[in-house]
């Protein structure tokens, strides 16, 4: 194409773009982005736990499309998160690990709505590095209140704020008091200047601030827990003293000894391994885990409340969604970082009054589709670096968006076992060495809805069927009668890795 003809074309895309823009920002929804950090897809009443008190997510759920089978594609928080806004996979945008910078070229959701001419602002945890509150403006947010789960002036204003409000606490970030008979991960600091109280009530000035503008806007707001360490302050510490809460089954040296070495050396990485904890012990941490989703429950009521007392509930779009889960115990490790559901599968739900139809929809979905989908509701083209799939037309009954194509599978990638820097336990990156010993770290896996299915580089695979092993206790990898399965995922996971890039491979630039 002559040069002329490209640059005619490029404008009067352009210009067709800022008119959509411009009748868009007339009637668009404001949309409210509520994230919680590690929270398990099975930690809400009402996803099946009927010892967790999770009443205000419940009833969110009653009025949103509730994606019973999301999974994220990296059980980690920086590779997630990013996926989640950008619409790629990790392979892709290249944020592979914790605590490192995102790749520039990439634009972030909040950059792309600021210029569809949205007002954004962030509460809480970005985990971009470094974590402040500039990086954080400078990726596409008007405004913001950091905390990165950090006592320094630098990377929190909670901290601050704390300091300022109660500065007899500010030494108590992260401390425990003894409480005999009751929770021994009781917060010192109360409730009223937790930080998922701040991140809250934040959360609720920043709306109420946003009602004086005439734009619609684009809210993250982003608590830090229920992630570890698990202290949690009262009344929610002692809200589950009396609950007997199941226990995962104890591991032995044995037992993960039979796991792929990468996931082992992710276990022994930790100074005291998860199959070393007391069994009193953890259940505390799961009490202290109920507890701290509790409270994050608390906090989404009331901001729920709020919008809806500011007459915003039928014009705003509420996300409620966590980064990836916990394992708590599970296969011998805390936290994440390998491909077991209780890490990869995520709660997510929609809500859009009118719009977007409430139900439980079973459909496998990925946090690619996450930024498409958003993006079909308000009416705003989808970028052609997105890699994902929009689900806008199923869950508004077949009104909103562009043709919906289910997935038979969903794929999650990671460095196993997890890069750490500056840490007593410290695992880091050594070229041509890899990470603790494991020389290509990078494993990915497919998950469908019967089977699941790891590749690790020289270090074997995992199969597990989920249905008749749904805790993916027996790796059957190496079973012949499950050869033809293992070729096929094989077969699925090269296609992905070749397809993944080019979300079509004639790309529409060429086609003029
Ligand atoms: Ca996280």
């Amino acid at each position: 194409m002559k040069n002329e003809t490209r640059h005619k074309y490029r404008t009067t895309r352009k210009n067709q773009q800022n008119q959509q823009n411009q009748q868009n920002q007339q009637n668009q929804p404001n949309i409210l982005v509520i994230m919680a950090d590690q929270l398990r897809y099975d930690c809400m009443r009402v996803h099946g736990n009927q010892l967790i008190q999770t009443p205000h997510l419940d009833a969110l759920a009653a009025e949103s499309a509730d994606m019973r089978n999301c999974f994220v594609q990296a059980p980690v928080c920086v590779p997630s998160r990013q996926t989640y806004f950008t619409g790629r996979y990790p392979h892709s945008h290249k944020n592979r690990v914790n605590y490192t910078p995102l790749d520039e070229r990439e634009i972030l959701m909040q950059a792309r709505l600021k210029a569809a001419g949205y007002d954004t602002a962030f509460v809480g945890k970005l985990h971009y590095w470094p974590p402040t509150r500039e990086h954080g403006l400078k990726s596409g947010f008007n405004h913001g209140r950091i905390h990165d789960a950090a006592d320094t002036d630098q990377w929190s204003d909670y901290y601050c704020w704390l300091k300022e409000q109660a500065p007899e606490y500010a030494a108590d970030y992260r401390a425990c008091m003894p409480t005999p008979q009751s929770n021994p991960f009781t917060s010192r600091i109360p409730q009223e200047y937790h930080e998922t109280t701040w991140c809250g009530q934040e959360t609720r000035r920043m709306l109420k601030e946003r009602l004086s503008k005439d734009k619609p806007f684009f809210l993250f707001s982003s608590y830090w827990r229920p992630h570890s360490p698990f202290e949690v302050p009262e009344p929610w510490a002692s809200m589950y003293n009396d609950a007997d809460i199941p226990l995962p089954q104890e591991e032995t040296l044995t037992t993960l000894g039979r796991l792929p070495l990468p996931v082992q050396r992710l276990i022994f990485r930790e100074p005291r391994p998860a199959h070393e904890i007391d069994r009193e012990t953890l259940q505390w941490m799961y009490r202290s885990y109920y507890a701290s989703v509790s409270q994050i429950d608390h906090e989404v009521g009331l901001t729920l409340q709020t919008l809806d007392e500011l007459g915003l509930k039928e014009q705003t779009i509420v996300v409620f969604v966590s980064d990836h889960g916990d394992f708590l115990g599970e296969h011998g490790i805390m936290g994440k970082n390998a491909f077991y559901d209780s890490a990869v599968h995520v709660p997510l739900m929609i809500r859009y009054p009118g719009h977007v139809k409430p139900s439980a929809y079973q459909d496998l979905v990925e946090s690619t589709d996450f930024l498409s989908t958003i993006f079909d509701l308000i009416g705003l083209e989808v970028p052609y670096s997105n890699q994902g799939r929009s689900y806008a037309r199923l869950i508004s009954g077949g009104r909103i968006g562009a043709a919906y194509r289910e997935r038979s599978c969903v794929f999650a990638e990671n460095i196993i076992p997890e890069v750490i820097n500056d840490a007593e336990h410290d695992y880091p990156y050594i070229q041509g060495k890899g990470v603790g010993g494991i020389e290509h770290p990078d494993a990915k896996m497919i998950r469908t809805e019967r089977w699941k299915y790891v590749y690790y580089v020289g270090y074997g695979e995992e199969l597990y069927d989920l249905e008749n092993d749904p805790e993916e206790k027996t790796n059957i990898a190496g079973d012949s009668r499950f050869l033809h399965q293992v070729r096929e995922f094989r077969d699925t996971l090269l296609d992905w890795l070749i397809t993944a890039d080019e979300s079509d491979q004639i790309a529409p630039r060429w086609m003029l």
